[in-house]
């Protein structure tokens, strides 16, 4: 007997309906095992290949700026001597992330319009946290935890837009919905400032206390990864994330790397 390449039967060719018929029978039969292909395809090999990346980013001064020679002018100027000197060891807030494209075996999220919610509070006339990295088109609440009025605002061109004033109960969101970064501040509070850094991928991490991150589930593939802070000069380094296992990359910021006066 004959049979197609998934071993059914041929129809009958001497009745087209029952041909149509058994065409169907036989793709309908095959149906569930195409399912299942598909479903192991998109969801067991991505996961299956995937590798970590793990490191450390810290920040350090230029060589030479702790021995200020001109420390003996302070002498005369107690302004001067009490300004507050850079600490680069206590910087924190550093953002690592892959830039994309990232492989095309990343399965596109399941439900595209599923709301995914983060939180920066105000408190204590602070943001909290001071960097948030988010993926594109996830909704950000801003709780005010004050007792006073806070006015969340942001003027930057990848997401400009003003809360107004407000406190607890009532909390505001803000959906960033193109990549970017965002700098937000309270139009009452000097201090306070946060960033809201918007990613096309979601392959990013912040640093913990002691400056280590983690990126888990990264497709195996050659990619550039950023590390960022705020006030320093971000770093690029390509990578190559294994099939399986860890790749570890470590950053060091610093002013460097910038055009001198009139170049
Ligand atoms: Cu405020």
């Amino acid at each position: 007997m004959n049979t197609d390449a998934h071993g059914c039967s041929p129809a009958r060719a001497d009745k087209n309906v029952g041909d149509t018929a058994g065409r169907n029978a036989c793709a309908t039969s095959m149906q569930p095992f195409r399912a299942v292909v598909v479903v192991l395809l998109m969801t067991v090999i991505p996961h299956a290949l995937a590798g970590t990346i793990v490191g450390n980013v810290h920040a350090e001064g230029k060589a030479g700026a702790a021995d200020d020679p001109s420390c003996g002018k302070y002498d005369g100027n107690r302004q001067l001597k009490l300004a507050e000197r850079v600490d680069y060891a206590a910087f924190h807030d550093f953002v690592v992330y892959l830039e994309g494209p990232v492989g095309t075996n990343w399965p596109a999220p399941a439900k595209p319009a599923q709301v995914v919610t983060r939180r920066v509070m105000q408190k204590d006339a602070n943001f909290n946290p001071h960097v948030l990295p988010v993926l594109v088109g996830t909704t950000v609440e801003w709780p005010n935890e004050d007792e006073i009025l806070h006015n969340v605002f942001s003027f930057s061109e990848t997401k400009p837009f003003d809360l107004g004033l407000y406190k607890s109960p009532k909390i505001e969101t803000v959906t960033f919905d193109r990549p970017g970064r965002v700098d937000i501040f309270c139009s009452i509070h000097a201090r306070m400032s946060c960033i809201v850094l918007v990613r096309d991928n979601p392959f990013f991490a912040t640093t913990n206390a002691r400056g280590n991150y983690r990126i888990a589930d990264v497709p195996p593939g050659t990619y550039k990864l950023r590390a960022w802070h705020e006030r320093l000069p971000s770093q690029v380094k390509e990578i190559t994330v294994p099939e399986t296992g860890e790749v570890k990359v470590d950053f060091t910021l610093g002013v460097r790397n910038l055009p001198g006066p009139g170049r």
